[in-house]
């Protein structure tokens, strides 16, 4: 085993660093309290090379390993998980669904732009009635001549409004339940879509979110992504990658709140000494270290398997799990390091606490991983 980064690595985990450290810091207060979306900022991290960091160069994007992928999201998100999100779903919904079961010309068409980050793509596949359960699709797609003609409503989805591109999950035969239902890539601006209101969310307040309603939508049959019925594997699939992302954004969170607490506690002196010297103190602290170390490595695993193009849902999912919850309870800890001035805005660590939460119910809440994982106990003791 080598637990050392290539220099390629170090490079982009470095770049992310400074680029988060003295860009993403200026502005991401006021971001959070206006709820503004991070245009300069991604037009800036397209031009790095970030939006489509795990596209092959073919497709014009910088084909980085997916261990570089949680380096650098994990930097990104310690200052702004917005941004973070923004980049995972560009990456790891959209491009990778493109990528893997698209067509040539799907790719040429879709997937380049995305990957330079000319366009922003977007996942569409819970709906009001199907966020775990997401076999339960509405949403529905029947055949026209040449064309699908869409129905249905699509919640909670990000970047919906600043996307061009929709991955779009729907049921073409609801007679066969999840075998019924095909992924379709969709222009946001075609006529028949219309989107709710801007999401007003606890946290991750300058990612975009909408609902987005689909009346006879027009979706030329070239659109079809994969084949038909092969919509709910695709999503599965898709979602197994999606989760390092969340899991590197979670890490992220916490090692952001974590660096903040333990600065704090350098600083602040009560009864006669730097509150990091109290017992009290320095135990959470090595507790968080701990649990992030630890929540990191599985990041990592799961990264490293992928790269290896060896099997790694169940560890991805073990990697999100336990990094939402450790982003949790790490930020909450780092607030009540901080006291008072934990609770009020300025000193960021109240936002990566609100962030935290959304970690626990994205891409499959922690319960649904605690699913994923304990099918494959059963099955393994079977
Ligand atoms: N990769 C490929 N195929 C998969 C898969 C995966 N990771 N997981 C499930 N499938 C397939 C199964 O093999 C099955 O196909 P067959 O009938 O051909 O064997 C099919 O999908 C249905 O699987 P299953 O019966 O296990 O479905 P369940 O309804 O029991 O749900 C979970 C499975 C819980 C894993 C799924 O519903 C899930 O991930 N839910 C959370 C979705 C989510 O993350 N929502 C938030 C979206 S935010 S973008």
């Amino acid at each position: 085993m080598n637990f050392e980064y290539t220099e390629e690595q170090e490079m982009i985990r470095q770049t992310a660093r400074d680029y988060a450290q003295r860009e993403l810091i200026k502005d991401v207060l006021e971001r959070d309290a206006k709820a503004e979306f991070p245009t300069e900022h991604i037009k800036k991290l397209s031009e790095l090379g970030f939006m489509g960091m795990l596209v092959d160069p073919q497709y014009d994007g910088t084909g980085f390993d997916t261990v570089s992928y949680v380096l650098a999201l994990e930097e990104i998100s310690k200052v702004d998980s917005s941004v973070a999100v923004i980049i995972s779903v560009n990456n790891s919904l959209v491009a990778y669904g493109l990528e893997k079961y698209g067509t040539e010309e799907q790719k040429e068409t879709y997937l380049k732009p995305l990957a330079r980050g000319d366009q922003i793509g977007a996942f569409l596949l819970s709906e009001p009635e199907a966020g775990s359960d997401a076999t339960m699709q509405r949403t529905t797609a029947v055949k026209d001549g040449d064309y699908y003609i869409l129905n249905g409503v699509k919640n909670w989805i990000t970047s919906a409004n600043s996307a061009s591109i929709y991955l779009v999950i729907a049921q073409t035969d609801p007679s066969l339940g999840h075998k019924g239902i095909t992924a379709f890539i969709v222009e946001k601006n075609s006529p028949g879509i219309t989107l709710g209101p801007h999401e007003d969310k606890m946290g991750m307040r300058s990612s975009d979110t909408h609902s987005v309603m689909f009346n006879d939508a027009k979706v030329p049959a070239k659109n079809i992504l994969g084949e038909v019925g092969m919509g709910f594997k695709i999503a599965m699939k898709t979602l197994e990658g999606g989760r390092i992302g969340i899991a590197s954004q979670a890490l992220g969170i916490a090692s952001g709140a974590y660096e903040l607490a333990a600065k704090y506690a350098k600083e602040r002196k009560a009864f006669g000494k730097e509150i990091i010297k109290h017992q009290g103190v320095a135990f959470k602290l090595a507790d968080m270290a701990t649990e992030i170390d630890a929540a990191r490595f599985l990041c990592l695993r799961a990264a490293w398997l992928k790269d290896q193009g060896k099997p790694f849902g169940i560890e991805s999912a073990m990697a999100k799990l336990y990094a939402a919850e450790t982003a949790m309870k790490v930020t909450t800890e780092a607030v009540q390091i901080h006291g008072g001035y934990g609770y009020v805005k300025e000193y960021h660590v109240e936002r990566l606490m609100r962030e935290a939460k959304l970690t626990q119910i994205y891409e499959g809440t922690s319960e649904i991983q605690q699913i994923i994982i304990s099918r494959a106990i059963d099955e393994k003791f079977s």
